[in-house]
C-alpha cells in the first residue's frame, strides 16, 4: 500500500521508506466530527504506522492534548459541534509553537477562504475535503519533515556542537532574561567566567583529539555540577555561568568541580585537567559589565598560579 503511493517519485519512495520507522513514534490527534472522516484518514495513515488518536469535537481535543503533551500533529476540521477547529487553532497557538505541534487544517470549504484563515492563525497545512488518500499522507509527512527541521535548526542555533551546553548567543540571551528578572525582584546576581589552565600545552602533547575530550568531560562535569545554573561555552576553552549564589557559596562549589575534573580521563598520561575561576557577586546593572568584572577576577586567578578560584 505504501509502496503503491510512491509511483510518481524516486525520492518521495525513499523518504517514505524512511521514515516508516520512526513513524510508529508519531502521535496525530484528529478532531473531526464526522465518524467516516475519521475512519478513513485512520485507513490512510495506519498502513504508516503512525499511531492515531480519535477526538469528536474540539472540547475533547483539548482535553486529550492536556493529558497527551507529547502529540506530534492535530489533524482538524473545521466545523464541529463546540469550538471550531479554527477557533481551536487559534487557542492552541497561544500556547505551543510549530516545532512542539504541527497542525493541519482540514474543511469541506466552498468559499476558499478557510484554508488561508486556518494557516493566518497557525496552522502548517491544510486539506480540502473530499481528499485523496495520497494527499494526506503527503501533507503529513512534508510538515512533520519540516517541523524536524525546524527542530534540528533551533538546536544547532542553541547549543554547542563539541559540549552540549548553550553556545555564547544563548547564553547571553538568556542571561539577559535573567538579569531583567533579577533587576525587577531586587535580587543580586553572580557571574563566572572559566578558562581551562595551559590548554594550549594539552592539545600540543597529547593532540586536539584529547583537547576536545577534555572539554567534553569538563562539560558533563560542569554541567551535573550546577544541574540548575546557566551554563554557556563563551568560545574556545572558555566558560560561563550565571547563579543566584553568592561568591563564597559558588566559589566552594567550584572548588568541588576542581576535584572533579582532576577526575576526568582524556588522553593516557596527560596530567590532571585544570581551570581558574573569576566570580562576580552584585547588583545585576547589566550582564556584560558583570562578565567583565568577572574576567579580571580570572586574570588575577591566572596570575596567581592557576587552579583557583577569585572574587
Ligand atoms: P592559560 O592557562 O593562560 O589559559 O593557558 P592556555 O594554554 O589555556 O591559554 P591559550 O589561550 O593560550 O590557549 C587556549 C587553547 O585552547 C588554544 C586553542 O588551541 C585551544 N582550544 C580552543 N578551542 C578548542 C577546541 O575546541 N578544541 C581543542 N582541542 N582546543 C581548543
Ligand atoms: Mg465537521
Ligand atoms: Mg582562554
Ligand atoms: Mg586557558
Ligand atoms: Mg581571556
Amino acid at each position: 500500500y505504501v509502496l503503491k503511493e510512491s509511483q510518481h517519485s524516486y525520492e518521495y519512495a525513499f523518504r517514505l521508506l524512511h521514515r516508516l520507522e520512526s513513524n510508529s513514534q508519531v502521535k496525530i490527534l484528529v478532531a473531526e466530527d464526522s465518524e467516516a472522516t475519521r475512519n478513513f484518514i485512520r485507513h490512510v495513515l495506519v498502513p504508516h504506522r503512525y499511531q492515531i488518536i480519535d477526538a469528536c469535537d474540539g472540547e475533547q481535543a483539548l482535553r486529550i492534548l492536556q493529558a497527551q503533551p507529547d502529540i506530534d500533529m492535530l489533524v482538524v476540521d473545521h466545523s464541529m459541534p463546540g469550538i471550531s477547529g479554527f477557533e481551536l487553532v487559534k487557542l492552541l497557538r497561544q500556547k505551543m509553537k510549530r516545532s512542539d505541534l504541527v497542525i493541519l487544517g482540514l474543511s469541506a470549504d466552498t468559499k476558499g477562504s478557510l484554508s488561508a484563515m486556518f494557516i493566518k492563525q497557525g496552522a502548517d497545512d491544510f486539506l480540502r475535503k473530499p481528499f485523496c488518500p495520497e494527499e494526506l499522507t503527503c501533507r503529513v509527512m512534508f510538515t512533520l519533515e519540516r517541523r524536524d527541521m525546524l527542530r534540528a535548526l533551533k538546536k544547532a542555533a542553541q547549543f554547542d556542537a563539541l559540549t552540549g551546553l548553550n553556545n555564547r548567543r544563548a547564553f547571553y540571551e538568556q542571561g539577559i532574561q535573567q538579569f531583567q528578572q533579577a533587576q525587577r525582584s531586587g535580587h543580586n546576581l553572580s557571574v563566572a567566567m572559566l578558562d581551562m589552565d595551559l590548554f594550549k600545552q594539552i592539545n600540543d602533547e597529547y593532540g586536539h583529539a584529547a583537547g576536545d575530550a577534555a572539554l567534553i568531560g569538563f562539560s558533563r562535569a560542569f554541567r551535573a555540577a550546577f544541574p540548575d545554573a546557566l551554563l554557556g561555552r563563551l568560545g574556545g576553552e572558555e566558560f560561563a555561568m550565571v547563579s543566584p549564589q553568592g561568591a563564597e557559596p559558588l566559589s566552594q562549589a567550584l572548588n568541588a568541580l576542581r576535584e572533579q575534573c582532576r577526575q576526568v580521563k582524556y588522553a593516557v598520561g596527560a596530567p590532571p585537567l585544570s581551570f581558574s575561576a573569576g566570580i562576580y557577586h552584585g547588583v545585576p546593572e547589566d550582564l556584560e559589565s558583570l562578565l567583565h568584572l568577572a574576567d579580571q577576577q580570572l586574570y588575577e586567578a591566572k596570575r596567581g598560579g592557576r587552579g583557583r578560584t577569585f572574587w
